[in-house]
C-alpha cells in the first residue's frame, strides 16, 4: 500500500516521497525497533549506574542486532573512558573501566548500525585522544549568543530551575553521542550574576540532566565577581578577604554540583578585569582560583587570548605575556589558547604558544561558531580546519611535536588534556541555524575524541547518519563539504591574508575599513598593510619578527618569501605585487585567480547540492539550497570587493579571463550591515 500511494504521488510531486525533516534530530535519527526484534534478543547490564542504564535502554530502544552484554570493568584504567567492544554473530560484549564508557559504546554501536558496518565480527578498542572534551558556550544572561547564529540561547535562565525544558536532555545525548564530556555554560565575556546563589540553583537544574550523559559543568567567571558580588574591597588574587570570597563561593558550588568541572577565565583581555589589574600576574590570578578549586578535583581553564592595541603585533602579543609565566602556574590549571595567534581567521599558522610553553599544561581552543566564516549563511565544513592545526608540527620536541601529540599527552604527560571550541548551538529548531554546521559541532566532537579520523571520514560518518545512506549521495555531499573551507579562504582571505572583515560584526569584507574611534589592531589596514608595492604584514626579522616565536625549524620556512607556502605568504611577508609565484603567476595575478577559484568552488557546491534534489528530503534541500544562493552572492561580494579595493594599490588589470567584478567599489564601501539583531 505504501509502495503504491509513493508511486503515485511520484507523478504529482516528484520530490515528495522522502518525509520532510527540519534538521531537530540532528544525527540522531535512529528508529526505535520493533516488539518483535526487542523480545528476540536480550540487552543486559552488569553495572547499577543510571549511565550505564542510559546505554542500556538506548540499545534496547534502537538496536537491531543481536544481543549485547553491557559490564563495567573497573580493572581497566589504561582505556579511561573508552570501551571494548567484541564479538560475534550471537553475542556482542561491551565493557568499559567508566559507566559512561558503556554510553560511548552503545552509541559507537548505533553508529555502525547506521551507517551499514559490519557488526557480526567486532574487535574494537577506543580510547579518548583527550580527558576533557569541551564546548565552550558563549551565552549571556539576557539569552542573546555572542557571536552566535543558530537564535538564542538553549538555557531557559527565566524558567530554571522549575521548569527543564526538553532540548536540554537532547542537547546532553548528542554531545554524549559524539564523546563531549564538559561544557561551559556561559559567555567568557562573562556576567558576575553566573555566580549568585539564584543561578546556581538553576545551574543545579542543568547539571543533573547533563551528569545522566557524564557531561559536567564549567563556568566561565569574571575576575571581579568578589568585589561586585561580595562587596570586597577590591578583586586582587592576594587579597585575602578576596580569597575567602572565592572559598565560599566554590564550596558553595560543590554543594549544589558535586561534580562541578571548574572555571574557564578570560582576564585581562578585551577590557575584562583580571589580575594585572592589581600589578599580579595570570599565574597568581590562575592559581588562586586553582588552589581553591584543588580539592574539589576542580580546573582552570585560563585564556592566552590577550593583546592590547599599543604594541607593533597583535600576533606576537600572547607568546610574549605567557612565555615568562611558564613553569609558574598550578598543574590544576590549563591554558587555553586559540588555535592561532590573531582570531579564528578563516586559515592561521598555529599559535606559537603551543610548544613554546614547556612547563605548562596547554590546551587548543577552536571556534565551531562561524563568526569570521559567513555566519550560519555559509556551508564551511571545518574538520580540515581543525586538523591542520592538529597537524602543524612545533618542532618544539624535535620533528613530530604536532600539537595535537604536545596537548594530548603524549609529549608532554599532564594531570588530565583537554581540548574546547566554541559552541555553534542556539535555539534554533535544527540547534546550529545551517543544517551543515551540524556537522561541525559533530566534527568537533569526534576529532575530540580522536583526532586520527580524517575529515573525509568524519563527513562520511555525518553524512551518512544526517542525510542518506546511499553511496552516491554520501559522495556528493562530501565533495561539497571538502571543498567548503578551501573555498571560503580563498573567496575571502587568499595566500595568507587576515582580519579584512567588515568592522564589529565581522560579515562580509572591508579591506578599506579604518572605523574612526576604532583600535588599530581591529581595523583591516593594520592586518594587510597594503601599498602601491604590495601587500602582507612583514612578521619576518624585517618586520615584527613573529617567526622568532617559532621553532628555528618553522621559522626558516615562514621566514623566507620562497619557502614559505603559499597559503600563509601574507601573514609572514609583505609581497611586492610584481613578484613571482611558485605558479609562476604575478603575485596580483595569483590573487585575482585565487579570489575567482573561491567563487567557482561555491558555484560547484551549489551544483552538486541542486543534482540531489529528490535524494535528500525536500525541506533541508531547499534550506541548504537558499543557503548556498547567499553564499554564492556574497563569494561574488567578497571578490569583488578585495580585489576592487586591492586594484587601487596594485594599479593593473584582473586577468581577463577571468570573470568581471560585478560592482562598483564605492557602492560597496557604502555597504553599513546592521547586525545588532542577528544573533
Ligand atoms: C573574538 C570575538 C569576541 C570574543 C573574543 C574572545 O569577536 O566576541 O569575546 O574573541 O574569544 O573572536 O574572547
Amino acid at each position: 500500500m505504501m509502495k503504491i500511494s509513493c508511486f503515485l504521488l511520484l507523478f504529482i510531486f516528484p520530490f515528495s516521497c522522502i518525509q520532510a525533516e527540519d534538521g531537530s534530530k540532528l544525527w540522531l535519527r535512529y528508529v526505535p525497533v520493533s516488539k518483535e526484534i526487542a523480545q528476540s534478543r536480550s540487552i543486559t547490564v552488569a553495572a547499577e549506574n543510571p549511565i550505564a542504564v542510559r546505554a542500556q535502554q538506548e540499545l534496547i530502544t534502537f538496536w537491531r542486532g543481536q544481543s549485547i552484554d553491557l559490564k563495567l570493568d573497573k580493572k581497566l584504567p589504561y582505556l579511561k573512558d573508552g570501551f571494548k567492544i567484541t564479538g560475534h554473530s550471537e553475542r556482542i560484549k561491551v565493557v568499559a573501566n567508566e559507566p559512561v564508557g558503556l554510553l560511548y559504546a552503545a552509541y559507537h554501536l548505533l553508529k555502525l548500525q547506521e551507517t551499514d558496518q559490519q557488526v557480526s565480527s567486532l574487535k574494537v578498542e577506543e580510547i579518548p585522544s583527550f580527558d576533557i572534551r569541551m564546548l565552550n558556550h558563549w551565552d549571556n544572561l539576557d539569552r542573546t549568543v555572542e557571536r552566535g547564529y543558530a537564535g538564542y540561547s538553549l538555557w531557559k535562565w527565566d524558567e530554571l530551575p522549575g521548569v527543564i525544558s526538553p532540548r536540554y536532555e537532547e542537547y546532553a545525548r548528542a554531545n554524549a553521542s559524539i564523546g563531549i564530556n564538559a561544557t561551559v555554560i556561559n559567555n567568557v565575556n562573562a556576567s558576575p550574576q553566573i555566580l549568585n546563589t539564584a543561578y546556581l540553583a538553576k545551574l543545579q537544574g542543568l547539571a543533573t540532566v547533563f551528569r545522566r550523559y557524564g557531561i559536567k559543568i564549567y563556568l566561565s567567571v569574571n575576575f571581579s565577581s568578589p568585589k561586585i558580588l561580595g562587596g570586597t574591597s577590591d578583586s586582587d588574587p592576594l587579597n585575602p578577604e578576596v580569597i575567602l570570597w572565592w572559598k565560599n563561593k566554590v564550596k558553595e558550588i560543590y554543594q549544589v554540583i558535586p561534580d562541578f568541572g571548574g572555571f574557564l577565565v578570560k582576564a585581562n583581555s578585551e577590557g575584562q578585569p583580571g589580575p594585572q589589574d592589581y600589578g599580579r600576574t595570570h599565574a597568581e590570578g590562575a592559581n588562586m582560583l586553582a588552589a581553591i578549586l584543588k580539592p574539589y578535583q576542580g580546573f582552570v581553564m585560563w585564556r592566552a587570548f590577550v593583546y592590547n592595541p599599543t604594541t607593533e603585533d597583535r600576533a606576537k602579543q600572547a607568546y610574549q605575556e605567557f612565555v615568562p609565566l611558564d613553569g609558574a602556574f598550578s598543574d590544576n590549571v590549563i591554558i587555553q589558547i586559540k588555535n592561532g595567534p590573531i582570531d579564528f581567521q578563516p586559515r592561521e599558522p598555529f599559535n606559537p604558544l603551543f610548544g613554546a610553553l614547556r612547563k605548562s599544561n596547554e590546551m587548543v581552543e577552536f571556534q565551531i561558531t562561524q563568526e569570521y566564516l559567513g555566519f550560519s549563511n555559509h556551508l564551511v565544513y571545518l574538520a580540515p580546519l581543525f586538523k591542520e592545526t592538529l597537524a602543524s608540527d612545533t618542532y618544539a620536541d624535535g620533528a613530530g611535536s604536532t600539537v595535537a601529540r604536545l596537548t594530548d599527552g603524549t609529549l608532554r604527560p599532564a594531570r588530565k588534556t583537554a581540548i574546547a571550541a566554541v559552541a555553534n548551538i542556539g535555539d534554533n529548531i535544527n540547534w546550529t541555524g545551517h543544517h551543515f554546521a551540524q556537522a561541525n559541532w559533530y566534527a568537533y566532537g569526534r576529532l575530540a575524541w580522536n583526532h586520527q579520523l580524517s575529515s573525509e571520514q568524519i563527513a562520511e560518518e555525518w553524512i551518512a547518519m544526517t542525510f542518506s545512506k546511499d553511496k552516491s549521495i554520501i559522495d556528493a555531499v562530501k565533495e561539497i563539504m571538502m571543498t567548503s573551507r578551501e573555498a571560503a579562504v580563498n573567496y575571502m582571505m587568499p595566500l595568507g591574508l587576515h582580519h579584512i572583515f567588515a568592522f564589529d560584526h565581522h560579515y562580509g569584507p572591508e579591506p578599506w575599513g579604518d572605523q574612526k574611534g576604532g583600535r588599530p589592531d581591529w581595523m583591516p589596514l593594520y592586518y594587510h598593510q597594503a601599498d602601491t608595492i604590495g601587500v602582507g604584514f612583514d612578521r619576518t626579522a624585517s618586520g615584527s619578527n613573529a617567526i622568532s616565536q617559532y621553532s628555528p625549524e618553522v621559522a626558516n620556512i615562514y621566514g623566507d618569501i620562497k619557502l614559505c607556502h603559499d597559503q600563509f605568504l601574507l601573514w609572514f611577508h609583505h609581497v611586492p605585487w610584481t613578484y613571482t609565484m611558485k605558479s609562476g603567476r604575478s603575485l596580483w595575478d595569483e590573487l585575482c585567480y585565487k579570489y575567482d577559484h573561491g567563487v567557482m568552488q561555491v558555484r560547484d557546491m551549489q551544483k552538486t547540492w541542486d543534482r540531489l534534489e529528490g535524494q535528500v528530503d525536500q525541506q533541508r534541500f531547499v534550506e541548504v539550497q537558499s543557503k548556498l544562493k547567499i553564499q554564492a552572492k556574497d563569494a561574488v561580494w567578497w571578490k569583488d570587493a578585495c580585489l576592487l579595493y586591492f586594484q587601487t594599490f596594485s594599479r593593473r588589470p584582473i586577468p581577463y579571463d577571468i570573470e568581471r567584478p560585478v560592482h562598483e567599489l564605492e557602492d560597496l564601501k557604502r555597504i553599513k550591515l546592521d547586525m545588532k539583531h542577528h544573533n
